[in-house]
């Protein structure tokens, strides 16, 4: 992909196009970065980028016209129905994004991690595996790291270990890595993709471009994704912790099996991992798949799934207090996957949930709490969707926070000794905070302050 010369608009001005835009400017291209925001208070590391060459034109995109761009760089979060997309494909110049960009410049051979739930703790489990076993691994992606401000750096031998999202697959072309993973499909994003058909297209994405030399790891015990098998032309590995697969990865005898070449090898113990809860059995699972076909050794990996013990904002221990355990899950942003932070815990929980809907039906999310939880409190723009559902099914001890502060505060309150405190919101925090780190933060300041 040749870059000098060419003039290349960046849409979004987060962490991804602010990326973008550096690795243009330092391949020679004339990199024009433009945001629907004026980003006001950003000034300082606004100032950075002029300084490093990039143009900005904020509060408003620059039209988008034949010949004024060669290349539009459409940040995740910016839908394609933005008018620089539009118009780009209404004259007929290219759009990519920055996980096609990054794949261009990439040396090292890369395993890719997609699905609704889990992702970033796969990728962070499977990263650690490949630098238990001393590989030069880059971890990053959707975690918050775009790959193309560090991709350069590794080499063949060198591996890169990519959390990938709907939002940078559908840019995707050429994009073929050579380990692709999906862990789960459960409904995410509608209001982004319209549909599930389109939601599970672009997660399909991953593996379009892979060969038989190529593996597809695939969650074998959930149907929307073990039925993708029949779409990928790469090698299917399935991993599965209900099923004793005849080849793959699995649970048996209490053991981690990988068999991947007729030949089964006990990698460790289900009660070693230093990961709790059914489903990051099967993150260990599909992260064991991708190390073992990348030729990992079983030792190694082992040695990693004992001592890796899980990632911020995810089922993420804060503190105790008087008997009561606050646990930080800002990274539930759907219904499913505040569903397995539920899943996780025996104890009476109080839920704090609520934030933007991002097009979900909270109906399961409402049975589960009543089955698990003691208080439930809401907030947010959905505060009420969320009462709503519960109250339908029955379940009536619900607060209604006027913030974030405030829906901490009330939790607090209504724990009791034994209790679980469960920050876990079903939904985005866009409408409170700028990201779930951000909640997450502020939740364990809170929870640390009281
Ligand atoms: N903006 C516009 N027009 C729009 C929408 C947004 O100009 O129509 C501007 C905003 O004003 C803002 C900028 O775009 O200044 C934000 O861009 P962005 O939303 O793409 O966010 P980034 O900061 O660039 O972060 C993105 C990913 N964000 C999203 O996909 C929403 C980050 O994933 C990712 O870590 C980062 O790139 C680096 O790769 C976050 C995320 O929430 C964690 N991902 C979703 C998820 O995991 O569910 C997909």
């Amino acid at each position: 992909m040749e870059l000098a010369g060419k003039k290349v608009l960046v849409v979004g001005a987060g962490l991804s196009g602010i990326a973008v835009s550096r690795f243009l400017v330092g391949k020679g291209a004339a990199a024009v970065l433009t945001d629907s925001k004026n980003l006001t208070g950003q000034e300082a590391a606004l100032e950075q980028l002029t300084t490093a060459g990039v143009k900005l034109a904020l509060g408003g995109y620059p039209k988008v016209k034949r010949g004024s761009f060669d290349l539009v760089v459409m940040s995740p979060g910016v839908p394609l129905t933005a008018d620089p997309a539009r118009d780009s494909i209404i004259n007929g110049i290219p759009i990519t994004g920055e996980l096609e960009l990054a794949y261009h410049f990439s040396r090292a051979p890369i395993v890719a991690i997609t699905g609704t739930n889990g992702k970033t703790t796969t990728t962070n489990l499977t990263g650690a595996i490949f630098q238990a076993a001393g590989k030069n691994t880059l971890v990053g992606g959707n975690i918050g790291l775009p790959l193309v401000t560090e991709i350069e750096r590794y080499n063949q031998k060198g591996v890169v270990v990519a959390e990938v999202s709907s939002f940078q697959l559908e840019t995707t072309r050429a994009f073929k890595p050579k380990v692709a993973m999906v862990l789960n499909v459960t409904p995410d994003h509608l209001d982004r993709h319209g549909n599930m058909g389109n939601y599970i297209a672009a997660k399909t994405r991953i593996f379009a471009n892979q060969e038989p030399d190529d593996a597809t790891v695939l969650n074998y015990d959930d149907p929307p994704t073990a039925i993708l098998a029949g779409k990928s032309r790469g090698r299917i590995v399935f991993f599965s912790r209900h099923a004793e697969l005849e080849a793959g990865v699995y649970v048996k005898e209490g053991n981690i099996v990988a068999n991947l070449d007729g030949k089964p090898e006990n990698i460790c113990g289900v009660h070693e991992l230093g990961i709790p809860g059914a489903h990051n059995l099967e993150n260990a699972l599909a992260a064991v798949a991708a190390a073992k076909m990348m030729g990992i050794a079983g030792d190694a990996i082992a040695g990693a799934l004992r001592k890796f013990k899980g990632v911020a904002h995810r089922l993420e221990f804060v503190t105790e207090i008087n008997g009561v355990r606050y646990i930080n899950d800002s990274k539930g942003t759907n219904p499913a996957s505040s569903i397995r932070a539920l899943e996780a815990y025996e104890q009476p929980i109080v839920l704090i949930a609520g934030g933007k809907n991002k097009g979900n039906d909270f109906t399961e999310f409402a049975e589960k709490i009543m089955e698990r939880v003691r208080v439930l409190v809401v907030l947010g723009q959905c505060a009420g969707q969320i009462a709503d559902a519960a109250k339908a099914g029955g379940f009536n001890s619900i607060i209604y926070a006027g913030d974030f502060k405030e829906a901490v505060f009330l939790a607090h309150k209504a724990a009791r000794t034994g209790d679980v405190v469960l920050l876990s919101p079903a939904c985005a925090s866009w409408d409170m905070f700028n990201n779930y780190e951000e909640r997450g933060e502020l939740f364990k300041k809170i929870v640390l302050g009281f």
